[in-house]
């Protein structure tokens, strides 16, 4: 396979052979586990452009629900040359690169203040991030030195969050949010730019989100600094903070 040449303004799925479409899914039907609950899962993948679809596992959910991994051929490819995503734009250090950063050019502990806002009850994101112990073998911001972290917890008002800031005098606010259903973290992203703003304080600190559906687009769209996804770690947020300050001669 490593020998074919593969056209990247048109990829398929793959399966056994390149190019062979084949691909996996998984969804849930509310109807009941059985032969009829299978062929409607078929059809449905048939109605999704899915070719000789299979159902290859099908687990009754108990109350009339049926969830299903279906197996099928998809023939439809994408352009994967002329895909741009914006991302946040910076060289990633580890935790000890960005403690000599500090050392070196800010000359001075720098202050972030972390929190989940809104009703978002998600704590482990903003913990992977800030917590000392860190999260897959990353340590958080509390451990770095140079940094004073300080991680409100969860379901934190914007308005609490803003004030905290101010009295720390903080230089970046890194906000979670993990709850997107009904885009409920929207207004409440929103809010709280509203509310730097209000305060006048928008320009003299960094503003950086993150979560599973959180993207660096969409961050920047609502007016944030930068946005962290799925996989982010200490060090990636670490190193944005660490040098915006410098380029924008925040330290
Ligand atoms: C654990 C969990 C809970 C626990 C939370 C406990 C706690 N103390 O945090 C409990 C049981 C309380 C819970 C409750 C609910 N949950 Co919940 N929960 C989860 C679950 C299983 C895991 C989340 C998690 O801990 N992930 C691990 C962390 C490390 O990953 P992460 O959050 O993505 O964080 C990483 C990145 O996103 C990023 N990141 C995150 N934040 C930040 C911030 C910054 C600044 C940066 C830079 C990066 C960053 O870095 C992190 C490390 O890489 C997910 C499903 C899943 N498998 O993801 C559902 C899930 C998030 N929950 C969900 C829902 C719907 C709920 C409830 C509404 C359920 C209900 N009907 O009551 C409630 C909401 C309560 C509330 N008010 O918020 C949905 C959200 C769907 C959506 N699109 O909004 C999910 C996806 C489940 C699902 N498939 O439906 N939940």
């Amino acid at each position: 396979m490593a020998n074919q040449q593969i056209d990247l303004t048109s990829v398929k799925p793959y399966g056994d052979t390149l190019n062979d479409g084949m691909m996996q899914m998984s969804f849930t039907l509310p109807v009941p586990n059985g032969a009829e609950a299978e062929e409607a899962a078929k059809r449905l993948a048939v109605k999704m452009g899915i070719e000789e679809p299979s159902v290859v596992h099908a687990k009754d959910l108990g109350v009339g629900y049926t969830m299903f991994v279906v197996y099928g051929k998809c023939n439809y490819t994408v352009d994967y040359a002329n895909i741009e995503v914006p991302k946040v734009d910076v060289e990633v250090m580890d935790k000890y690169d960005v403690e000599a950063f500090i050392k070196e050019n800010i000359k001075r502990d720098i202050v972030i203040v972390g929190a989940c806002t809104g009703t978002d009850a998600h704590t482990v994101g903003i913990d992977a991030i800030m917590n000392m112990k860190g999260y897959d073998g990353h340590y958080g911001l509390e451990r770095y030195k140079g940094v004073d972290a300080h991680n409100l917890g969860s379901q934190i008002p914007n308005e609490d969050l803003v004030a905290r800031a101010i009295e720390l005098n903080a230089d970046a606010i890194i906000v979670s949010q993990v709850v997107t259903q009904k885009d409920v973290h929207i207004p409440n992203l929103t809010q709280l730019v509203e509310l730097l703003e209000a305060e006048g304080i928008r320009d003299r600190v960094l503003l950086v989100c993150g979560g599973p559906r959180i993207n660096h687009e969409l961050a920047k769209e609502l007016g944030y600094d930068a946005g962290f996804g799925r996989g982010t770690y200490a060090e990636h947020v670490a190193s944005f903070i660490v040098n915006e300050m410098l380029r924008r001669k925040l330290v």
